[in-house]
């Protein structure tokens, strides 16, 4: 059994009628978006809202109707994946390159429920290198300034060129192996002129639902 399916089949169980949904992006979000479209052709009645081209794209393929940013207030719930959790909560996203998007809707939405398979759960954060969005302009010099916060940087390549994220920006992928203390660094990137936003969501997560291969799945 595909655990992330499980963990992004329970969390559209929380999906109710009337509801303006944010839908994430990823390998994870793909299930919850499928599992929505399927309730949404057995006639639940919800908008969402996406948060990339990718998610819009499958979104409308199912026949999920979308409304955008613009037209919304508050979301009730947004079902998103991640690359780490730990015990607290805190995540590191970004994998895909939608951090900024993923935030924004995160940022509005009355629950953020994150879905897992057991391999992204981890004590500390940092494993997986932390994605950070940034301007064009001068992002030499930006991925100077991030390397002083003790990390190795890496420009993302996509197929030999420069990644270009939905909103025309590029991600850098800041390798630090360990973050002891999330919030102190997600504040301190976000301080640096260029950085538009990183992949650390502190204190963000409303429920976090981990799905294994035997099919079970725990919700914290
Ligand atoms: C997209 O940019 C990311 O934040 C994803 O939510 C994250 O990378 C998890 O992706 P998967 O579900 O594909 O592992």
């Amino acid at each position: 059994m595909d655990a992330k399916r499980v963990a992004a089949e329970k969390a559209v169980e929380f999906i109710h009628d009337g509801m303006v949904v944010g839908l994430g992006t990823g390998s994870t979000a793909y299930w919850a978006i499928r599992k929505i479209g399927e309730a949404v052709r057995n006639g639940l009645r919800i908008q969402a809202v996406s948060t990339s081209i990718d998610s819009e794209k499958l979104a409308e393929e199912w026949m999920i109707p979308l409304i955008s940013m613009s037209e919304v207030e508050e979301i009730d719930i947004t079902i998103d994946g991640a690359d780490e959790v730990d015990d607290e909560g805190n995540l590191i996203k970004g994998g895909g390159g939608a951090l900024l998007r993923e935030k924004i809707v995160a940022s509005v939405s009355k629950k953020l429920i994150i879905i897992v398979d057991e391999s992204k759960k981890v004590n500390h954060l940092g494993k997986f290198p932390l994605p950070v969005e940034v301007v064009p302009f001068g992002h030499e010099i930006t991925l100077r300034k991030l390397r002083t916060l003790g990390c190795e940087t890496k420009l993302r390549l996509q197929e030999g060129s420069t990644f270009v994220t939905d909103n025309g920006n590029y991600i850098v992928d800041c390798i630090f192996h360990r973050i002891s203390r999330p919030k102190e660094l997600h504040d301190a990137i976000n301080m640096i002129p260029g950085v538009v936003d990183n992949g650390l969501f502190i204190e963000m997560a409303d429920k976090v639902i981990i799905g294994y291969s035997d099919g079970s799945m725990k919700v914290i």
